[in-house]
């Protein structure tokens, strides 16, 4: 059932099922733990103490010691490390219409071509703007896992030519997409709610980076930066999540070219693996201004030294491609890791950043999320900021909107016109001091 909501297709429920009648239950050490009284104790690496044992007292020891090196921790053990930006990296305006959506926004889409070459790799963003705003408008950055044409079911958008995954609810046959998946993720996508709020919303296809599929690393963007002879990521280089938090900086090289776009108020936001990689992109790329990760679970906003739903084992066992090879070493044996997820929260420190948890997606380790959300709060207070301001995980459907942001609401794993409720009043506290 949660596959389905994940807004996995047929093939893949077919691929994990697969998978697990062909490995069985023996490669996996322990049963899904669900019981808070069964989460083994733990202690997390500080965030505040250097691998050399040196204490950081001032945010000038963070920004030139402790920083960079758990930034190159989590590049060295587990995201992989990526590429900059291609040297011949080249932008396209393919269309715009200023009167889309019965004149709310202009709409504009822009492809991003990687090399020189106009039949590599390449991505397409659409692009929301409203129309009734001052410009440079601030902007909303999320990554979508059907195709741009599946936010809205505006006929304008180009629907994708990219590999899609096969799914008959969809209409994607022969993995191409078609007319009859058109607005079918929008529940997701608040288009007009956002462009009334005064924000613009841009949105790429993440299969135009890397389809998510374990093929070795041929496909994607990977293979135009091996080095002649190779032929996969180093165990230290990206794997699937590295390659797309890479087009959300793509992306963002993008809206430091359009004047249309406030490049200084960026928010980037991304929903379950995506949100592992909204969070990877803010605490890599510090243009981003504000970061939002949506029931992001193992591998994002929850501590991987809980072994509370889905673990280090397993999602390197079901996804082997998300994460860099080094990772694997890690499977059942958390406590070695040299860092956690709060630490990779305190990267995106002092911007605002916002952790979301639904009741109901124990897979994704609510808690989990909520301590490794507190665990970075003493690096936002060493920056002079509040950090997150209360010590209790607080109610089902209590935001808190301190800088770092948290809530848990009622229901599933998806994003909701909730979840953008409080995305939004979040963004116009902290990008816009209302
Ligand atoms: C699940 C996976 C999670 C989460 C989710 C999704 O199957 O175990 O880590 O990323 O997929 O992305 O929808």
């Amino acid at each position: 059932m949660r596959l389905w909501q994940a807004g996995l297709g047929v093939g893949m429920v077919w691929a994990v099922w697969g998978w697990m009648a062909a490995v069985g239950p023996a490669q996996s050490a322990e049963p899904v733990n669900y019981d808070e009284s069964k989460v083994r104790p733990y202690t997390l690496p500080d965030p505040l103490v250097c691998r050399d044992g040196t204490k950081v007292t001032d945010p000038k020891l963070w920004w030139e010691k402790r920083r960079p090196e758990i930034l190159q921790l989590f590049e060295e053990h587990m995201y992989g490390k990526a590429p900059g930006r291609p040297k011949q990296m080249k932008f396209e305006v393919r269309s715009v219409e200023p009167k889309a959506l019965d004149g709310l926004a202009t709409r504009k889409e822009i492809r991003v071509y990687f090399s020189a070459d106009p039949k590599g790799p390449k991505m397409d963003i659409l692009l929301y703007l409203p129309n009734d705003a001052s410009r440079p408008t601030p902007v909303f950055l999320g990554l979508n896992f059907h195709g741009n044409h599946t936010i809205h079911p505006d006929p304008g958008i180009s629907i994708t030519d990219s590999w899609v995954r096969n799914d008959p609810r969809t209409g994607v046959k022969d993995n191409r997409a078609s007319e009859q998946s058109r607005g079918n993720m929008s529940s997701r996508w608040p288009v007009e709610k956002i462009l009334k709020r005064g924000y613009g919303l841009a949105t790429i296809y993440y299969g135009d980076l890397d389809p998510d599929f374990d093929d070795g690393f041929q496909n994607g963007v990977h293979p135009l930066f091996y080095r002649p002879g190779q032929t996969r990521p180093e165990p230290n280089q990206w794997g699937a999540i590295g390659a797309w938090a890479w087009g959300l900086s793509r992306a963002m090289d993008y809206f430091e070219t359009d004047p249309d776009i406030d490049a200084k108020r960026v928010a980037v936001m991304g929903h379950s693996r995506l949100g592992k990689t909204a969070l990877w992109a803010g605490a890599q790329d510090q243009r981003f201004a504000l970061v939002i990760s949506n029931n992001s679970g193992c591998g994002g906003a929850a501590l991987s030294r809980r072994n509370f739903g889905e673990t280090v084992e397993r999602i390197n066992n079901v996804f082997p491609h998300w994460f860099c090879e080094n990772f694997k070493k890690y499977a059942g044996r958390e406590d070695e890791l040299p860092i956690d997820q709060h630490m990779l929260i305190a990267l995106i420190a002092p911007r605002p950043v916002y952790v979301a948890s639904a009741q109901e997606d124990l897979w994704a380790d609510p808690r989990g999320e909520f301590l490794a959300a507190k665990g970075a709060d003493p690096v936002y207070r060493l920056l002079g900021t509040d950090g997150l301001a209360v010590q209790e995980m607080p109610e089902v459907d209590k935001p808190v909107l301190s800088r770092i942001g948290y809530h848990i609401r009622r229901g599933k794993h998806d994003v909701t016109d909730y979840d953008w409720e409080q995305y939004l009043t979040f963004a116009d506290k902290h990008l816009r001091g209302k």
